[in-house]
């Protein structure tokens, strides 16, 4: 019988996580709540002491029908009988803990990488613990960090075994979902999520367990929210482009800006303009109420300050627990340390229905950039066009989401379809705020089109690029600067128009 890796706990006898309470007695509460497996995990305690709280605990676990394993420590499983042994890399080898654990015991192996993992499943280990997914307090000298893109690898390389797969690290109520989500690889998934502290140190573990078991029976919110796909046709995409604009302007969605002050006020009117209702709040705890308006959330960090960070992450929480679309634009992602760092938590800390930036900014995201961004400006290109529709699409395809990579060409990906838009005018890479401004377009439509997002970004993009281009051929426009009057005009009369059930603007043009 596998054992059932679903809700697995791991415990932790240090103070600061049990605070004084009885392992065996938090631990029974849990059960209660519906942990499917119990790992004693205890790195302080003298051996005779292991071994009867193991004791003590087996006697808890069967009550519940529930597999016990010892970490580490084969000789404390043997001394209780208990069910396995879960292993790190610097334990027992796999190998001599299967020559000295009877036949039927579970071994799980903690794994960071690919080899290792590789290892495991070639032994015939039961299950691995991927981590570690996120940085963590309750064990702080973990190999490394790798997150949901890092887990997707490792269970992509072992995609061809049956081996159970259980990540660990920094896992709780409000990203369980996404982690289960988000480390998916095509062909393998998570079969469960190890929790320490979310569970152990929780007021009411039974109620935490509770809440953790019914989380992972369902999608998160935004996944609900975005189905497959209908078809892969760009004309058929092309149009149905005029319709989503008319609904978008019909549904009014609200857009809530965390944006940078440079180029707010023009944000704010290219908002108004296609129709839309803009608030510009930077205060992450006023997402609790705007969340509930159902309209998008759009971060871009263009002028991060020291807070803004724990602002954006709290203000994503909230549109991510409502299944409310979200976009990041991670302006100048590469440029400084701090801006690195932000990409890294900010990617760690919530689900984007977009992520949506320049080459410079998207290779930052994407992980492998080498690239020193100068500016927050686009910088010099060094990916041709086949490289940065792959680029868009391989971070749509591992982030499960849609990716708009902005340049001359724009390409837009939801990890199957990869279309390129052509649209757009010069003069919108000579004004600040155009490029910031297709986030805030992007989330409007978001917000009002559920059923394919990368339809609904491109009928943004599109309403966007050829205001551009009508307006950019105004006689009376001479340059940038008589240039962003005309093209707010232009976005109008293009919702005008549309609102009328008139798509002539449209006709040929994408
Ligand atoms: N192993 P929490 S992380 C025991 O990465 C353990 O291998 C890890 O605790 C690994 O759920 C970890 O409180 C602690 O974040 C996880
Ligand atoms: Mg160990």
């Amino acid at each position: 019988m596998p054992v059932d890796l679903s809700l697995y706990l791991v415990t932790d006898s240090t103070p600061a996580i049990l605070k004084g309470r009885d392992l065996c007695t938090v631990v029974e509460s849990a059960l209660q709540g519906g942990v499917t497996v119990v790992q004693y995990r205890d790195k302080t305690n003298d051996t005779g002491v292991l071994v009867e709280t193991a004791r003590k605990l087996h006697q808890v676990t069967k009550k519940y029908n529930v597999p016990l394993l010892i970490n580490d420590r084969v000789d404390v499983a043997l001394a209780i009988g208990a069910e396995g042994v879960h292993l790190g890399q610097d334990d027992m080898s796999f190998e001599e803990a299967k020559k000295l654990l009877p036949e039927n015991a579970i071994i799980g192996i903690t794994t960071s990488s690919v080899e290792e993992a590789k290892k495991a499943t070639a032994d015939g280990a039961d299950y691995i613990g991927v981590g570690t997914m996120f940085a963590t307090s309750t064990k702080t000298n973990t190999k490394s960090v790798i997150g949901t893109a890092g887990t997707q690898i490792i269970l992509d390389a072992i995609k061809d075994s049956a081996i159970g797969t259980v990540a660990i690290g920094g896992i709780n109520h409000s990203n369980v979902q996404r982690v289960i989500y988000q480390s998916q690889s095509p062909k393998k998934g998570l079969d469960g999520v190890a929790i320490v502290s979310a569970i152990i140190a929780a007021d009411d573990p039974k109620a935490s367990a509770e809440k953790f078991a019914e989380l992972i029976l369902n999608a998160p919110q935004f996944a609900q929210a975005s189905k497959p796909p209908r078809t892969n046709e760009v004309e058929a995409l092309l149009n149905e482009a005029p319709q989503i604009i008319r609904k978008m302007i019909e549904v009014h969605p609200l857009v809530h800006n965390m944006i940078n002050f440079v180029v707010s006020n023009f944000v704010a009117n290219v908002a108004l303009s296609i129709g839309a209702s803009p608030i510009m709040s930077p205060y992450g705890d006023e997402a609790t109420d705007l969340c509930k308006l159902d309209g998008a959330l759009l971060i871009n960090m263009g002028t991060l300050t020291s807070d803004s960070v724990s602002n954006y992450l709290k203000a994503i929480k909230a549109y991510n627990e409502r299944g409310n679309p979200v976009v990041y634009d991670p302006v100048g992602a590469a440029a400084t340390h701090i801006r690195r760092n932000a990409v890294t938590q900010l990617m760690a800390g919530g689900y984007f229905d977009l992520i949506k930036g320049n080459e410079g900014e998207i290779r930052q995201v994407w992980g492998k950039s080498t690239v020193q961004q100068r500016g927050v400006d686009s910088g010099p290109s060094t990916l041709d066009g086949n490289q940065k529709a792959t680029l868009a699409r391989d971070l749509a395809r591992r982030e499960r989401t849609v990716v708009l990579l902005t340049g001359a060409t724009d390409y837009l990906s939801d990890g199957e379809r990869v279309i390129a838009v052509e649209n757009g005018h010069p003069y919108l890479g000579q004004v600040t705020g155009t490029g910031c401004a297709i986030g805030t377009i992007s989330g409007c439509f978001l917000a009002a089109h559920r059923s394919d997002r990368l339809l609904a970004v491109l009928s943004g993009i599109l309403m966007y690029e050829i205001a551009a281009e009508n307006a950019a051929a105004k006689e009376y426009v001479r340059g940038p600067g008589s240039f962003v009057p005309a093209f707010v005009d232009e976005l109008y009369a293009i919702r005008t128009a549309a609102a009328k059930g008139d798509d002539s603007w449209f006709a040929g043009r994408a």
